[in-house]
């Protein structure tokens, strides 16, 4: 199998949809595709076996918390990542940057890179393209992401500039740094510019141009109103040459996953799933219920009714309601695989609808029903 390789299988005429198949050394994406987030080498309480049934067909996890827990060269000696959490399917590893940023961490940036503190004991690390690419080689994964600088939101025109050509300048340094390592991991590009629509079509044509096989779209859903993440895609896609895949980054709910389709995204990525579950946030074609209400506690059906994931083929609402009343372990378990499968089957149906040429139809009647939860 080529280390990889993308494919367009369909594409909706009246939106910027497409259906594609992505090849990858541990295997088929079907995109658009969900990545379940494994942070930990880890998705929450799911089992390999059980992301497998729910329907996942490559996960994401974090080398930023992997680089200092349990460390790059550990994983590396115990066989890389799929060996060590025992997924043979394809995986994805963010590159740090984001979570350096996001955690508040970042003491210092400098051209070569970012100096940050460890969440967990202090200890200073420094995070450059080069060894951002040589953590990522001693992971495994198959797909792996540059060093970058997500903007906050708002910044200012001169800011957003500034750390988009720095990004621009660590990706160059990037794809040279990546020739020394493994030649059958793909190093996908990002895209930056914050809100500045000249500097997302800037980055866009930029990135896109440049030798990577994928893009991630980064610097979007960090606060901003919906609206606006819609409007930067706008400008993006276009400039994307069309037959690289694209990835959202860090994006989001199920109605993030409908629009951003039709906006030409292939690929998707969130916590989402797994951190609502854990809060009794549970999806369901009309919107997100919350299985603490009491309104479950005498409902011998499924959580939701229709649903094939093992939870609901097997418990009844009223179960689960008790399982979180009770703080039980195995509701984690059972909410997280119910919101996983969720996304992951309107993944494939978004697919089968760009594929049958029903896309926008399918896409207005799913807004038209799923309510938006307000946070
Ligand atoms: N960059 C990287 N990872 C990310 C983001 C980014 O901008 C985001 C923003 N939504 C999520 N994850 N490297
Ligand atoms: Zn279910």
């Amino acid at each position: 199998m080529p280390a990889f390789k993308f494919t367009i299988d369909a594409e909706s005429p009246e939106t910027w949809a497409r259906a594609g198949t992505i090849q990858t050394p541990h295997g088929i994406i079907h995109t658009p595709i969900y990545m379940p987030v494994g942070t930990q080498a880890t998705v929450k309480s799911v089992s390999p076996e059980e992301l497998r049934a729910a329907g996942a067909e490559i996960i994401l996890a974090n080398t930023y918390h992997l680089m200092l827990r349990p460390g790059s060269p550990l994983i590396d000696t115990l066989g890389g990542l799929h060996t060590f959490m025992h997924w043979d399917g394809p995986i994805l590893t963010d590159s740090g940057g984001f979570q350096v940023w996001s955690l508040g961490h970042l003491r210092k940036l400098t051209e070569d890179g970012a100096t940050f503190k460890s969440h967990l004991d202090g200890s200073e690390h420094v995070l450059t393209p080069e060894r951002v690419m040589q953590i990522e080689a001693e992971l495994g994964s198959d797909i792996i992401l540059p060093l970058d600088i997500c903007s906050p939101y708002p910044c200012s025109p001169q800011e957003a500039r500034q750390a988009m050509e720095q990004t621009h300048r660590w990706e160059e340094r990037a794809l040279v740094a990546k020739e020394r390592y493994r030649p059958e991991q793909t190093l996908f590009g990002i895209v930056q510019g914050a809100f500045e629509p000249e500097l997302r079509a800037e980055s866009a044509r930029i990135i896109g141009n440049m030798p990577f096989p994928g893009l991630s779209i980064g610097g979007l859903s960090v606060g901003e109103p919906k609206e606006q993440m819609w409007e930067m895609l706008r400008h993006v896609t276009p400039a994307l040459p069309r037959d690289k895949p694209r990835h959202l980054l860090g994006v989001g709910s199920p109605e993030d996953v409908v629009i951003g389709t039709g906006l030409g995204m292939d690929m998707f990525d969130c916590v989402l799933p797994t951190r609502v579950a854990r809060h009794g946030g549970l999806f369901t074609q009309y919107g997100r219920v919350n299985i603490k209400s009491a309104r479950f506690r005498t409902v011998a059906g499924p959580i939701e009714e229709g649903c094939d994931c093992y939870t609901c083929r097997n418990y009844s609402a009223a179960y689960v309601h008790h399982l979180i009343r009770t703080e039980e372990q195995l509701y984690y378990r059972l909410g997280s695989i119910h919101n996983i499968h969720f996304m992951l089957r309107l993944a494939r149906q978004l697919r089968a609808s760009i594929i049958d040429g029903s896309y926008p139809i399918f896409r207005d009647e799913f807004l038209a029903r799923y309510v938006p939860a307000s946070e």
